[in-house]
């Protein structure tokens, strides 16, 4: 029988010294999941020689029973610090993996940013919403009456010729100015009126360095009883003055079928006189196509257009350059 005893008591060793190196050689927590079965699993190799332990005598049990104890815990022990030390150094590369190094330099993300015709737009409108405009819009597409008739325009005015209009197939036509709005907001609103109109018109204008078929403009329109040319000339300085700051304004005789008296009005500068709008008392043939008594109310009007207001701010020779979409032109502002 000591020779089944010495059999058990060398395979016990030996089990030991093969699991104490591949323990040891271990590199990864699955690879260790896998020996810990292989070895203190309930079909491993420390069950399997226990298996043996029925032909032992009763005798030498206890000292076989004591030495596969110790296997075990010798074993239990190698590989719980195993686990820890692989788990410590998964914890450790994770960490190093997931670093975010502060100092890189960043991603760059191209942002847009507002076209020189729209800033100009809302430069222009916040300044009337602080005097107490109301900002209104309407439809691109018009009809001869609310684009000509009702703004005073003769039967045989030359802005209604083919010429300079854009008329549609239907016999509409493409708004040439924003004042249809006015007409549109007069009948659907009783004075006191102070609106702010932004829109894009159309002309059948050839293009030049100067002209495009589609442009922009801004108009106002105050009416209310005993307004008069000063509160027209008043609100147009300090309008210009937010605009091209404290500089000096003119107003020169003009005409215009929708006002009466009309004036052109100029600014001084970079050292001389320049056309930037038109204005006027409204005319009181408009006050009555829209059902308002001229002899209670009276109104004051003026215009522009944004591209020459743009040109002039950011000092640019041609027009078409707001409408190309040239990106190294565009970025400039
Ligand atoms: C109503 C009554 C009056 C708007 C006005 C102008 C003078 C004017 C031009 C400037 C350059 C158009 O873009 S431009 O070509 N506009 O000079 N506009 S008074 O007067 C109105 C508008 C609506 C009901």
């Amino acid at each position: 029988m000591a020779t089944v005893l010495n059999e058990l008591e060398s395979q016990l060793t030996h089990l030991r010294q093969e699991a104490q190196d591949a323990i040891a050689n271990t590199t990864t927590l699955e690879q260790l999941e896998q020996l810990r079965i292989k070895y203190l699993g309930k079909k491993g190799s420390l069950s399997q020689v226990l298996g043996g332990m029925g032909k032992l005598d009763a005798s030498d049990r206890p000292r076989i029973g004591a030495l596969a104890n110790e296997v075990k815990e010798v074993l239990q022990t190698a590989l719980d610090q195993k686990r820890e030390t692989l788990q410590a150094a998964q914890i450790e590369a994770q960490l190093a993996a997931e670093k975010i190094d502060v100092t890189m330099p960043g991603v760059y993300i191209p942002q847009g940013h507002t076209h020189p015709l729209t800033s100009t737009i809302e430069r222009v409108l916040d300044i009337f919403v602080g005097l107490g405009y109301t900002v209104a819009e309407g439809p691109e597409m018009e009809t001869d009456y609310y684009n000509f008739e009702a703004l005073n325009f003769l039967e045989d005015h030359p802005a209604r010729d083919m010429q300079d209009t854009l008329y549609l197939p239907d016999g509409n036509l493409l708004r040439t100015h924003t004042s249809s709005v006015q007409i549109r907001y007069m009948e659907n609103n009783d004075p006191p009126i102070r609106v702010a109109i932004p829109g894009r018109c159309y002309r059948r204008d050839t293009v030049d360095a100067t002209h495009s078929a589609v442009f922009h403009q801004v108009e106002i329109l105050a009416v209310d009883e005993g307004l008069t040319f000063t509160d027209l000339r008043g609100t147009l300085k300090v309008f210009l003055e937010e605009i091209f700051g404290d500089i000096q304004i003119r107003l020169r005789p003009s005409f215009f079928p929708f006002t009466e008296p009309s004036a052109e009005v100029d600014v001084m500068w970079r050292g001389r006189w320049l056309e930037v709008m038109g204005c006027g008392m409204v005319d009181p043939n408009v006050l009555k196509a829209v059902g308002y008594d001229p002899e209670i109310y009276t109104g004051f009007a003026a215009g522009f257009g944004v591209e020459r207001f743009a040109m002039v701010l950011h000092q640019m020779d041609d027009i078409r350059r707001l409408y190309n979409s040239d990106l190294r032109f565009l970025r400039q502002f």
